[in-house]
């Protein structure tokens, strides 16, 4: 199981492969390799052990070679590789699809399938404009977004999304109907809090803004994430999520949270919904749904939404929309397989009973150098450094490195760091993690 280690590439065999998301000339440059994976850790190719903090990218939420689920992936590619799912079906899709309504906010148990985050947010972005329009209401089309929010790299989830970086090189081919609530972080007030931030509910009042600029009757619906991942986790002050559903009820706005990273477990409930409290119209969701093992998305939408397509004609098609692999039996297997582990072992629940000991963790650490903020949420970590003088995220970059090269995986994003380990992590595994990111910030200028 996972016993091979495939040898690392030569350095120049390193060109062919343009790394997403990647500085690719720094990367081959000097190269930073994973082989295999079991557990809480990943092997370099040379065989040094490295504790996971990050999950993979947020989507390994059950550890790494989990048995049952290649098991049930090597079962399904012998009986059926592939069925398509355009006027026809296969029968795990629809028990995966009604797996996951059972464990869904309430009424939110209508599924479609993707292959991955961003696909689960375009596909929800076109299933809000459709509704409305399925409704007579064709001139709702605008999408609220949120500065600093991440929704993937389509060109909806990009023009949804709020990160400069993603957006400025194709400023002129985002959506044309678009508008964004202001973010949510501000260590001015906020900084080191534990748990939710207790300032900026009001917040959520800029949606009121944006009514009063556009109008209610132009607004398809409002995207966040329930608690931002890419930007460098930022959390939902309390009270202000309810507060985005009472206005978008009041003004009949669908309400989509993105729980890319937040569903299967990651805040200590299935879905950030359910621990928050606030049911949106439609949820995004991908990463760990497989475990990270086969890429899949899905989006779940409240039945009346499902029930809004279902008119016209009965042999016409209601939502002209679908991938060649919606709901691929591989990706349904690997997910049944998931969903299994997430039950039996308890891990869908189980980051509600490690976080009281990942904040208090986290936050030891809060008098190294340069640490101008902690903020946690479930399993979900960010230690914020001072950015360099004129160099932002170098710092950051240079902590991950050492990271790294002590045996712990982080992320960064600008001078953030991003924690976000497998729910199956242990004590002792919390402190490694913790411990590693204090030494390397104490040893980075
Ligand atoms: N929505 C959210 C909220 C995400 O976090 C996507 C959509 C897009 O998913 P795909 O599967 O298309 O990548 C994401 C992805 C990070 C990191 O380090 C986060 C993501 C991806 C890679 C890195 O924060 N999130």
């Amino acid at each position: 199981m996972n016993a091979r280690i495939t040898p690392a590439p030569a350095k120049t065999d390193l060109d062919a492969f343009w790394m997403p998301f990647t500085a690719n000339r720094q990367f081959k440059g000097h190269p930073r390799l994973l082989a295999r994976a079991e557990g809480m850790h990943y092997w370099t190719p040379e065989g040094r052990e490295v504790l996971d903090g990050v999950a993979g990218l947020w989507c390994v939420n059950a550890g790494h070679g989990r048995r049952e689920i290649t098991e049930a992936v090597t079962k399904q590619l012998g009986t059926m590789e592939f069925a398509p799912t355009f006027q026809m079906g296969h029968p795990i899709a629809f028990e995966l699809a009604n797996r996951l309504a059972a464990i869904a906010p309430p009424e939110m148990d209508r599924v479609f399938f993707t292959n991955s985050g961003s696909e689960s947010v375009d596909t929800a972005l076109k299933i809000a404009i459709a509704y409305h329009r399925a409704r007579g209401q064709g001139h709702r089309t605008r999408l609220i977004g949120r500065e600093k929010g991440y929704h993937g790299v389509g060109f909806g989830g990009m023009s949804v999304g709020g990160l400069v970086n993603n957006r400025k090189f194709f400023a002129s081919s985002m959506l044309p109907s678009v508008d964004h609530l202001q973010h949510t972080l501000d260590l001015g007030h906020n900084a080191f809090s534990r748990g939710l931030p207790h300032w900026g509910m009001h917040l959520a009042n800029d949606l009121e803004r944006l009514i009063a600029l556009h109008d209610a009757s132009t607004i398809a619906a409002v995207i966040v994430e329930p608690i931002g991942g890419s930007a460098g986790v930022i959390l939902p002050p309390v009270g202000y999520l309810k507060r985005l559903r009472e206005i978008c009820d009041k003004h009949d706005i669908l309400l989509i949270f993105d729980e890319v990273i937040t569903g299967f477990g990651r805040i200590g409930k299935p879905f950030a919904a359910q621990d928050f409290e606030v049911t949106p119209d439609i949820m995004t969701t991908a990463k760990g749904l497989t475990n990270g093992a086969i890429p899949m998305g899905a989006v779940f939408a409240q039945r009346k939404i499902y029930d809004a397509f279902m008119q016209g004609a009965e042999n016409s098609i209601e939502f002209f929309h679908g991938y060649t692999y919606s709901a691929h039996p591989v990706a349904c297997a690997a997910a049944l397989a998931t969903l299994d582990i997430y039950q039996r072992d308890g891990l869908l629940t189980r980051a509600a009973t490690l976080s009281h000991e990942w904040q208090e963790t986290l936050h030891s650490i809060r008098n190294a150098p340069h640490v101008i903020d902690i903020r946690n949420y479930g399993l979900i970590g960010a230690v914020e450094l001072e950015p360099r003088a004129g160099k932002p995220g170098a710092r950051a970059f240079e902590v991950f490195v050492k990271c790294f090269e002590k045996g712990v995986l982080i992320r960064v994003t600008g001078d953030i760091v991003a924690l976000s380990p497998p729910l199956i992590i242990e004590s002792r595994q919390i402190s490694r993690i913790v411990e590693t990111l204090a030494e390397a910030i104490r040893e980075t200028a």
